[in-house]
């Protein structure tokens, strides 16, 4: 039995068109129509940040939130769908402008660990034992503003206290070199997991690769996703792509470098991923220059071309790779790789 994928993506990836150089391009689409158009688009998990859920979290009572929660996790119900995870959504906020978890002012991070734990109650309120840190802020714009060694302590007690205040939930760091600030404390899935073997429970920190992330950090996402898949630590992907070193793209899969997202697919399935019952998650923003009515393409393209590329992992004659590989003739084996992605 081949075990199948289930999708899932953030309500952020419909969005309005707004980039630093111009303004919304297309009207907001309501929370609740996102969620009605996740079953239909073909996937099965929401991927929320906490102020999706509870909106203005750090005002709200013990009491509100939960109320809120539950109002949520029963539109979910209703939807057929489920929470894939929780990430605290820390670098909006005016208190995260310099980072939370590593703000040079103890109050600040103080904040970001009170805030951390109320996304892991809202986790906990919305079915998911998940929790996303893409550490955005974590970082400096220059080196002389914080003292990096520090950081990392800082960033190790952060994550003590959030396993303290769950002994189910599990952290998943998404690592990023840069962007929003010019130089990332956690740039790759490396170091993500040497701050992991830090903590108290290393069992319970893992990763979420971004094929974007890692094509900005000059890695090979596949590779990057192998290095925790080979130590049971990918807990969700951020698929997309990312045409060379510029700003965050998030193009669609495969956009950009088909055959690196044909190898995400391959290493994906060399593990068995979907035996794990992770999600296959996106992470993609539709061109600007999308019209409103077209503006969920970025979505299903990304997803059915995970499933071509699957196709095509299954269907890659295995005996040419084993000659190949046995003959150590790999030109022979890059070739049969193109032809074969080409539909010859
Ligand atoms: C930005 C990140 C962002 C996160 C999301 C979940 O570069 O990829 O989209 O994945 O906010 O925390
Ligand atoms: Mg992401």
């Amino acid at each position: 039995m081949t075990a199948e994928y289930r999708f899932s993506f953030g309500p952020w990836n419909i969005h309005e068109g707004a980039d630093p150089f111009g303004p919304p391009v297309r009207p907001s689409v309501e929370f609740g129509k996102k969620l009605k158009l996740y079953k239909e688009l073909g996937f099965d998990a929401v991927q929320f940040h906490d102020d999706d859920a509870v909106a203005d979290v750090d005002s709200k009572s013990a009491a509100q939130i939960e109320q809120e929660c539950a109002a949520m996790k029963q539109i979910l119900d209703d939807e057929g769908l489920v929470a894939e995870f929780v990430a605290p959504r820390l670098w909006e906020d005016a208190k995260g402008i310099d980072g939370g978890f590593t703000a040079n002012d103890a109050a600040l991070r103080q904040w970001a660990i009170d805030r951390a734990r109320r996304a892991i109650d809202i986790a906990n309120l919305l079915g998911t034992k998940l929790i996303v840190l893409w550490l955005a802020r974590e970082g400096t714009y220059i080196r002389e503003s914080k003292n990096a060694v520090d950081a990392h302590h800082h960033l190790v007690d952060a994550l003590n206290q959030m396993l303290d205040h769950d002994p189910q939930i599990q952290l998943a760091i998404e690592p990023k070199p840069n962007e929003p600030m010019d130089q990332a404390y956690v740039p790759t899935i490396g170091h993500a997991l040497a701050i992991s073997a830090q903590t108290k429970d290393p069992s319970r920190v893992g990763g979420l690769i971004e094929t974007a992330h890692a094509v900005l950090a000059g890695l090979d996402p596949a590779d990057e996703m192998a290095f925790a898949l080979a130590f049971d630590k990918l807990w969700s992907v951020h698929l997309n792509d990312q045409n060379g070193l510029k700003y965050d793209q998030d193009k669609s899969f495969g956009a950009a470098n088909l055959r690196a997202a044909y190898n995400q697919v391959r290493v994906l399935e060399l593990a068995n991923y979907a035996q794990t019952e992770r999600y296959v998650g996106l992470d993609v923003k539709v061109m600007r220059t999308q019209k409103a009515d077209k503006a969920t393409l970025h979505l299903t393209n990304s997803r059915e071309v995970f499933l071509m590329l699957l196709d095509k992992v299954r269907t890659f004659p295995k005996h040419i790779e084993q000659q190949c590989i046995h003959d150590r003739n790999y030109e022979a084996l890059e070739f049969a790789v193109l032809k074969h992605l080409m539909g010859s």
